[in-house]
C-alpha cells in the first residue's frame, strides 16, 4: 500500500489548487515544496518593480467564488507583495499548509511497473511512495545563470532577480549593472533607475515593450465582481485565457490600412499584452506583424531623446510577440535620464567580469552591484531536473530531442505522472491562472475516473502522443514563433534542442480538445 494516493510537487498557484481539488475528492495528498513557503514564482521573484502583466482581475483563482468577492486587488497589475499575500491568504483560508512539506526538494521519481506506484526521493534522502504524482513544478522556476569569466573576482555585490533578498536591497547612490532586458530586467531597471547613482544596462536583444497603463481598479473590479462566473467562462474559452476588451480581434486583411493603424493605436492606448491580439493573425501574417512591430519602433523613437540610444533599443531581428513581450511603466523614458547608459552587447559582447565591474567590448564598466536578470530554463527545466525513471527509461533521455507529451498532461512510458501546464499545452502563451485551473480540474477528474473504475494506472498511448507532438509542432510551424530565438523555443539554454514548447492554437481550442478526450472515455489514454 502506497504512503499517499498522490504526491504533488510544488506549492505555487498550481500545486496549491491541486491539493485543494484532490482533497475535495478525498484523495490522501502530500505536497512537497523546495522553498520554505507557498507562492512559487511569487515567493522567489521579489526584485524591485516585480508585478504581473496579466490583469489581476484575471490573474487570480476562480475556483472559490467567495474569495473572488472578498479579495480586492488594488491595481490593474498587482505588485509581487500583493500577489504573495494573496497566495498565502488562499493557503490559510483552506488550511493547505498542513499537507505541505516545505524545504523539501524532489530529486528522483521511480516507477514500479508491477506495484503501479512511484517512489519519490527527496533531497534529505527520504523516500515515500505514491500511486500518482502531479508535477506542479512551474514553467519558469529553474533560473538560468550563464557563467561569465571572472565572476568570482567581482568585489561588489551581486543579485539575481529570481531570488532577491527578502529584506530588499538599498541601491541608493550605488553604481549598478543590470544584465538582461526581458520582463524581469525591464521591471528592475525601471524601478531602480531613479534611486541609483548610475545604471548601466547590458542588452543582448532589445525587447518589444508595451505600456501597462497601470491604475487603481476599484470600479472595474466591482463591475466584474457583479458577474464574475460569466467573465471567467469567457476567459476560459478565449485564445489567451484572458479577455482583451471583450472583443474578437479582426483578421489583418479584413481591415483597411487606416483602420489597421487605428486598431494598433487603440490597443496601445489600452495598454498591456492585448496589443499582440490587435489582429487575430498577428503571429501568422508577416505584413501584419511588421506593421505592429513598426508601430512600437516609432513609439520608441518618439520617447527616447538620443537617436543612437533609441536605435539600440529598437527590436528588428525578430517578429513582434514571437518572444514574450514586455509590459512596462516608463521603461523607454529611463534612457532619457543622465544616470542611465545602455550597452549593446551585439556590438560589445561581455568579455569578462573583473574585480571592479563588467568588461564589454574594450570598455570596463565600473560598478558596485551587478544584477543578473538572465531568465529561466523554461517549461522543461524543472521536470528534467528530477531523475524521472520507469525501469531503464528516463524522461531526460526521452525528451532529449524535445518534450513528447499527450496534451501536455502525460508522457507515454511514465504512467500515473501528470504535469500541470506542461510542455505542449497552452501554458506560458496564456494567462497561467486559467491554464493552471483547467489542468488541475482535468487531472482531478481523471484521477476520480481511475478510482471509480477500479484501475491502478493511467498512461498516455504512444500513437496519441505522437499525433499530439506532430500537431503541436505543425501548428507552431504555421506561425512566426519559430522565427525568434526565444525561450519558447529553448533557444536561451545552451545545448537545449530548439523545439517550440507550448501549444499555440489557444486556450479555448485546447479546452475543447481535452474536454472531448475526457468525455470520450479518455481517448488516447490507456487504463489498467
Ligand atoms: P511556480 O509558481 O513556478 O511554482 C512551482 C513550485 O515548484 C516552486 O515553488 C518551486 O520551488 C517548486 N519546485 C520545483 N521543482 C521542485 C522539486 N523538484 N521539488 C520540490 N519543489 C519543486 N504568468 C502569468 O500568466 N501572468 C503573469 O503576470 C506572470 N508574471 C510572472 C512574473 C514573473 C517574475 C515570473 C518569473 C513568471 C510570471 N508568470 C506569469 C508565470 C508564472 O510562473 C505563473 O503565472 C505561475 O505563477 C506559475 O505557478 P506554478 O504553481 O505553476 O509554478
Ligand atoms: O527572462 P528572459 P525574464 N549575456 O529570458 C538576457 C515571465 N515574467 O526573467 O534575449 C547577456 O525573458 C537575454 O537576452 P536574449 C515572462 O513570461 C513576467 O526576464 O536571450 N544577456 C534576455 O534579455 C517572461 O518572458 C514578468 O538575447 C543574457 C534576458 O537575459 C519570463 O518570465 C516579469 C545572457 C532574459 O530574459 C522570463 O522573463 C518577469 C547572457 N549570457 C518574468 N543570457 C511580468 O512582467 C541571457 N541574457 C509579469
Amino acid at each position: 500500500m502506497a504512503d499517499h494516493d498522490v504526491v504533488v510537487i510544488g506549492a505555487g498557484f498550481a500545486g496549491l489548487y491541486q491539493l485543494y481539488a484532490l482533497r475535495e475528492l478525498g484523495f490522501d495528498t502530500k505536497v512537497l515544496e523546495a522553498a520554505p513557503d507557498v507562492g512559487g514564482t511569487w515567493y522567489h521573484n521579489r526584485y524591485p518593480g516585480a508585478r504581473c502583466d496579466i490583469e489581476s482581475i484575471e490573474y487570480s483563482y476562480s475556483f472559490d467564488p467567495e474569495l473572488e468577492q472578498e479579495w480586492d486587488w488594488s491595481e490593474r497589475y498587482a505588485a509581487q507583495p500583493e500577489i504573495l499575500a494573496y497566495v498565502r491568504h488562499v493557503a490559510d483560508r483552506h488550511d493547505l499548509r498542513r499537507d505541505i512539506e516545505f524545504d523539501t526538494r524532489v530529486t528522483a521519481l521511480d516507477f514500479d511497473d508491477t506495484a503501479n506506484e512511484w517512489t519519490v526521493t527527496t533531497d534529505d534522502g527520504a523516500r515515500r511512495t505514491a500511486r500518482f504524482v502531479v508535477a506542479a513544478t512551474g514553467c519558469l522556476s529553474v533560473p538560468l545563470h550563464p557563467r561569465f569569466e571572472g565572476e568570482d573576482e567581482f568585489t561588489g555585490a551581486t543579485y539575481r532577480t529570481w531570488n532577491w533578498p527578502h529584506d530588499g536591497v538599498d541601491l541608493t547612490g550605488k553604481r549598478v549593472a543590470v544584465i538582461g532586458t526581458g520582463s524581469s530586467g525591464l521591471q528592475t531597471i525601471t524601478a531602480i533607475a531613479p534611486d541609483v547613482a548610475a545604471l548601466t544596462v547590458f542588452q543582448r536583444t532589445p525587447p518589444y515593450a508595451v505600456p501597462a497603463r497601470n491604475r487603481t481598479i476599484t470600479d472595474e473590479l466591482a463591475a466584474v465582481k457583479a458577474h464574475y462566473p460569466e467573465f471567467r467562462e469567457l476567459s476560459r474559452l478565449s485564445r489567451g485565457g484572458a479577455q482583451c476588451a471583450g472583443d474578437e480581434p479582426p483578421f489583418f486583411d479584413d481591415l483597411a490600412a487606416d483602420d489597421a493603424s487605428a486598431e494598433l493605436g487603440r490597443r496601445w492606448l489600452d495598454g498591456g499584452l492585448c496589443y499582440q491580439q490587435t489582429f487575430r493573425d498577428l503571429l501568422q501574417d508577416p505584413v501584419a506583424n511588421e506593421l505592429a512591430a513598426e508601430y512600437v519602433r516609432t513609439r520608441i523613437r518618439e520617447t527616447v531623446h538620443d537617436p543612437e540610444v533609441a536605435e539600440k533599443l529598437t527590436p528588428r531581428s525578430y517578429p513582434i510577440a514571437a518572444k514574450r513581450m514586455c509590459v512596462d511603466t516608463g521603461y523607454y523614458e529611463v534612457y532619457n535620464r543622465d544616470n542611465v547608459a545602455l550597452v549593446d552587447l551585439t556590438e560589445d559582447p561581455i568579455r569578462r567580469i573583473t574585480a571592479r565591474g563588467v568588461v564589454a567590448g574594450e570598455t570596463e564598466h565600473e560598478v558596485d552591484v551587478i544584477v543578473f536578470a538572465t531568465g529561466f530554463d523554461a517549461m522543461t527545466g524543472a521536470l528534467e531536473a528530477i531523475d524521472v525513471r520507469n525501469g531503464d527509461r528516463t524522461l531526460r533521455a526521452k525528451w532529449a530531442d524535445g518534450p513528447r507529451t499527450y496534451l501536455g498532461l502525460m508522457s507515454a512510458g511514465f504512467p500515473n505522472l501528470f504535469t500541470v501546464t506542461g510542455p505542449q499545452s497552452p501554458s506560458v502563451l496564456s494567462n497561467m491562472m486559467t491554464s493552471i485551473e483547467y489542468h488541475v480540474e482535468w487531472i482531478a477528474s481523471a484521477l476520480a475516473h481511475v478510482r471509480e473504475r477500479g484501475f491502478a494506472r493511467i498512461e498516455a498511448d504512444v500513437d496519441a502522443e505522437d499525433n499530439w507532438v506532430n500537431t503541436t509542432n505543425d501548428t507552431a510551424d504555421l506561425t512566426l514563433f519559430p522565427n525568434a530565438a526565444s525561450w519558447y523555443m529553448g533557444a536561451n539554454v545552451p545545448g537545449k534542442k530548439r523545439v517550440f514548447l507550448p501549444f499555440v492554437a489557444g486556450v479555448g481550442t485546447y479546452k475543447q480538445i481535452c474536454d472531448g478526450v475526457a468525455v470520450s472515455h479518455y481517448h488516447g489514454f490507456e487504463f489498467a
